[in-house]
C-alpha cells in the first residue's frame, strides 16, 4: 500500500548531516532527507487516506495504527519505524531507488532529497491544500520535534524555568514550545552567539555562551535559577552537553529531555544518584507526536497563525545547491535551509 509523490520542498536537518558523517549508522548507499512536503502523484491498490493531487508531508515515523505503540496513548514510536534498527528499505524489504542497476537505500522510509519518492501509506499525511509547502515542510521534522519536546514530552508548565542547549532549527522550536506552554524564564545556551538574536525573538529570556564562563555551564545555570531549572533540553547531540543539561535541571524536581542524537555507540558513565534524588530523564523522537494524526493539525495551527515558521527559515536554495545548504549548516550560518525543486 504505497504512495508515490513529487517532493516540492525539503529542509536540511542536522540528522541528515549525521548520516553523511557516520554519526548515525544506516545502510549505504542511501538517499537522505526527511523534512519535506510534496504532492501525491499516484497511489497503490488499497490506499484510501491520500489521493493524487493531495498536498502531503512524508512522516519519518509511520503510524500504522495497529501496533502496541500506536495504541499506546503517549508514545509515537510505531513498531514499523525505520529508525531503531534501520533496514533502509520499504516495509516489504525492497527499495524503490536504484543507481546503475544497484539498490539505493531509503532513510526512515521517506528519502526526500529526491525529485520523487515512494512511501508507505502510514508514512504520509494529507495536509491543508492551501498550505505553503516551502514553509510547512519544517513540520516534517524540526518544528514538530522541538515544539513537541516542550509541550508533549516535557509537558512544560506555566511559570516554569527552562534551559535549551543548542539553538538550531530544533532547539529554537523547543523555545517556541516552552513559550507557548507559558514558561516564565527560558535560558538559551549555545557556543555560537550569532544564534542569540533569533532565540530572543522567539521567546528566550536570557542567552548564555558556555565559553564566556570559567566554571561549568551547569553551575552557572544552577546559580541563576536557585538550584536548577524545571525543564532542560539537550538539542545538540553531544554527550558532554547532555550531562551538562542533566545537571542543570533541579536534582529534586527537574526534568531533562534528550532531543539531540549523540554519535552511534557512544555511551555515558552514569551515577544513578543523579536520578535517585528526583530528577526525570525523558527522550523522544519527533516531539512524541503520532505523526499521521498530528501533522495535519500542526499544519492547521500554522495556518491559524498559532506559531511561526518563517524565523526558522534563513535560506531557500534550488535543490541543485544542496551542498551549499550543507556548508551553511556546518558553518553555523543557517538555521534551516529549505531546498526547492
Ligand atoms: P543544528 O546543528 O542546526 O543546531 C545545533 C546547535 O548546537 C548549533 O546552534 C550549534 O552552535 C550548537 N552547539 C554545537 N556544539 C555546542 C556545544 N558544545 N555547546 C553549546 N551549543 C553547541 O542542529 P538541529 O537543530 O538540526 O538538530 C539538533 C540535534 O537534534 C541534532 O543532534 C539532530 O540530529 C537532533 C534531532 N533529533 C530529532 C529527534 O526526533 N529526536 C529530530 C531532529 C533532529
Ligand atoms: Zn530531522
Ligand atoms: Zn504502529
Amino acid at each position: 500500500m504505497s504512495t508515490a509523490g513529487k517532493i516540492v520542498a525539503t529542509g536540511i536537518c542536522r540528522s541528515d548531516d549525521h548520516v553523511a558523517n557516520g554519526t548515525i549508522a544506516i545502510p549505504l548507499p542511501v538517499i537522505v532527507g526527511h523534512e519535506a512536503a510534496g504532492i501525491v502523484e499516484s497511489v497503490g491498490e488499497g490506499v484510501t487516506t491520500v489521493k493524487p493531487g493531495d498536498k502531503v508531508i512524508p512522516l519519518c515515523i509511520p503510524q500504522c495504527g495497529k501496533c502496541r505503540i500506536c495504541k499506546h496513548p503517549e508514545s509515537n514510536f510505531c513498531l514499523k519505524n525505520g529508525v531503531g534498527k534501520p533496514r533502509g528499505t520499504m516495509q516489504d524489504g525492497t527499495t524503490r531507488f536504484t543507481c546503475r542497476g544497484k539498490p539505493v537505500h531509503h532513510l526512515s522510509g521517506i528519502s526526500t532529497f529526491s525529485q520523487y519518492t515512494v512511501v508507505e501509506e502510514d508514512s504520509v499525511a494529507k495536509i491543508d491544500a492551501a498550505a505553503p509547502l516551502e514553509k510547512v515542510c519544517l513540520i516534517g521534522c524540526a518544528f514538530s520535534t522541538g515544539y513537541g519536546s516542550a509541550v508533549k514530552i516535557a509537558k512544560v508548565t506555566q511559570g516554569s524555568t527552562c534551559a535549551v542547549f543548542g539553538l538550531g532549527g530544533v532547539g529554537l522550536s523547543v523555545i517556541i514550545g516552552c513559550k507557548a506552554a507559558g514558561a516564565a524564564r527560558i535560558i538559551a545556551v549555545d557556543i555560537n552567539k550569532g544564534k542569540f538574536a533569533k532565540a530572543k525573538e522567539l521567546g528566550a529570556t536570557e542567552c548564555i555562551n558556555p565559553q564566556d564562563y570559567k566554571k561549568p555551564i551547569q553551575e552557572v545555570i544552577m546559580e541563576m535559577t536557585d538550584g536548577g531549572v524545571d525543564f532542560s533540553f539537550e538539542v545538540i547531540g553531544r554527550l558532554d552537553t547532555l550531562m551538562a543539561a542533566l545537571l542543570s535541571c533541579h536534582e529534586a524536581c527537574g526534568t531533562i529531555v534528550s532531543v539531540g542524537i549523540p554519535p552511534d555507540s557512544e555511551t555515558l558513565p552514569f551515577n544513578p544518584l543523579l536520578l535517585l534524588t528526583g530528577r526525570t530523564w525523558k527522550g523522544g523522537i519527533l516531539g512524541g507526536f503520532k505523526m499521521k494524526d498530528s501533522v495535519p493539525k500542526l499544519v492547521a495551527d500554522f495556518m491559524a497563525k498559532k506559531f511561526p515558521l518563517d524565523p526558522l527559515i534563513t535560506n531557500v536554495l534550488p535543490f541543485e545547491k544542496i551542498n551549499e545548504g550543507f556548508d551553511l549548516l556546518r558553518s553555523g550560518e543557517s538555521i534551516r535551509t529549505v531546498l526547492t525543486f
